[in-house]
């Protein structure tokens, strides 16, 4: 397979590599695409080393597969020209997404959808994966009716600068802002800008994505996204009320069940998810899973997942491993 990394040497672009290599995805030749400045650098892959390219010569090399991670405007522009040379795109930025012609893709959900005329296909975005992961097995056995979810959202999720404002701050340095105020010691309830409802982006995402990757827009969503000093992955405390009731044991052995969840939830030995345990895996952690008593049919849990690798790498490339084991590429 040829494969195109357009955003190869942003931070979602160095995962998606480190993922095509750990799963032994059959690359055949690497196209790692980025901006101007950075062609002509060299970038080592499965030991052999290659050469970044412009977007405008990665068309022309007519990738099989392009996953892109490269912010919107690129995608809006260059999807539709490598998908034009028979190329299917992989795409990470919110751009597609909502597109009513495009298919948002969690492999272990919605994956069926994919045929082989899909050629933009839309990775949720990140807090919304790893939400919907442990939603849809529940939403199939319990339908899920209502959602309220706050999220502690990784600062890598804002990108380099980001991580760069944190370690500044921890050792008392001036340097760029990537956020309106300090992120250390802090807690900054907007993620993305906002919108004229009063929600950010990040928070209608949540609300927009969940119904679209669970096709049912009856589930009501209402989020609250805050930006946390946490470099391992988001948290998110997710309050679900269901049309039917449910049995809390039979709930953990649903979502232990679910591919892609694992289950830590033993209070007598202080087991639940965190980021730090989390970061750099794949698997999407639930705990503190509970009936929520103020209400009938309902339950929080907390789910805690590394943004960059399921919410977004790992499931960008899982979605290109489901097209190649389908031969829709
Ligand atoms: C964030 N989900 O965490 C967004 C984009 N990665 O900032």
């Amino acid at each position: 397979m040829k494969i195109a990394v357009v955003g190869a040497t942003g931070m979602v672009g160095q995962v998606m590599l480190q993922v095509l290599k750990e799963r032994n995805f059959p690359v055949t030749e690497l196209i790692p695409v980025a901006s101007e400045r950075s062609v002509g650098k060299k970038i080592n892959f499965q030991d052999k080393e290659y050469e970044v390219v412009s977007l405008e010569d990665a068309v022309e090399k007519r990738p099989d597969i392009a996953l892109f991670s490269a912010g919107g405007a690129t995608s809006l522009e260059w999807a539709p020209k490598f998908a034009a040379v028979g190329t299917t795109v992989i795409d990470n930025s919110s751009a597609w997404r909502m597109d009513p012609t495009k298919k948002l893709v969690v492999p272990e959900i919605n994956a069926s959808e994919l045929t082989s005329a899909d050629k933009i296909i839309a990775n949720p975005n990140c807090s919304t994966i790893q939400m919907v992961m442990a939603l849809a097995p529940l939403h199939e056995k319990y339908t899920v009716q209502r959602v309220v979810v706050s999220t502690y959202q990784s600062i890598t999720g804002t990108g380099v600068k980001a991580v760069q404002q944190l370690e500044n701050e921890y050792r008392g340095e001036k340097g760029e802002m990537a956020y309106p105020y300090p992120i250390h010691k802090n807690a900054i309830p907007h993620c993305d800008v906002f919108e004229e409802n009063g929600y950010t982006k990040e928070e209608m995402k949540l609300t927009n994505e969940t119904k679209k990757i669970l096709r049912d827009d009856t589930v009501a969503v209402t989020a609250t996204a805050i930006r946390i000093p946490v470099v391992g992955g988001h948290s998110e405390s997710v309050n679900v009320t269901f049309g039917d009731d449910f049995d809390i044991n039979e709930v953990r052995q649903v979502l232990n069940d679910f591919p892609g969840i694992t289950v830590q939830d033993n209070l007598a030995v202080n087991t639940y998810p965190m980021p730090i345990y989390a970061e750099g895996k794949d698997d999407v952690f639930v705990g503190r899973i509970r009936r929520d008593h103020s209400q009938p049919n309902s339950l929080n849990m907390w789910i805690v997942a590394d943004n960059l690798r399921k919410g977004a790498a790992t499931n960008a490339v899982q979605i290109a491993e489901y097209l190649v084991a389908k031969e829709l590429v």
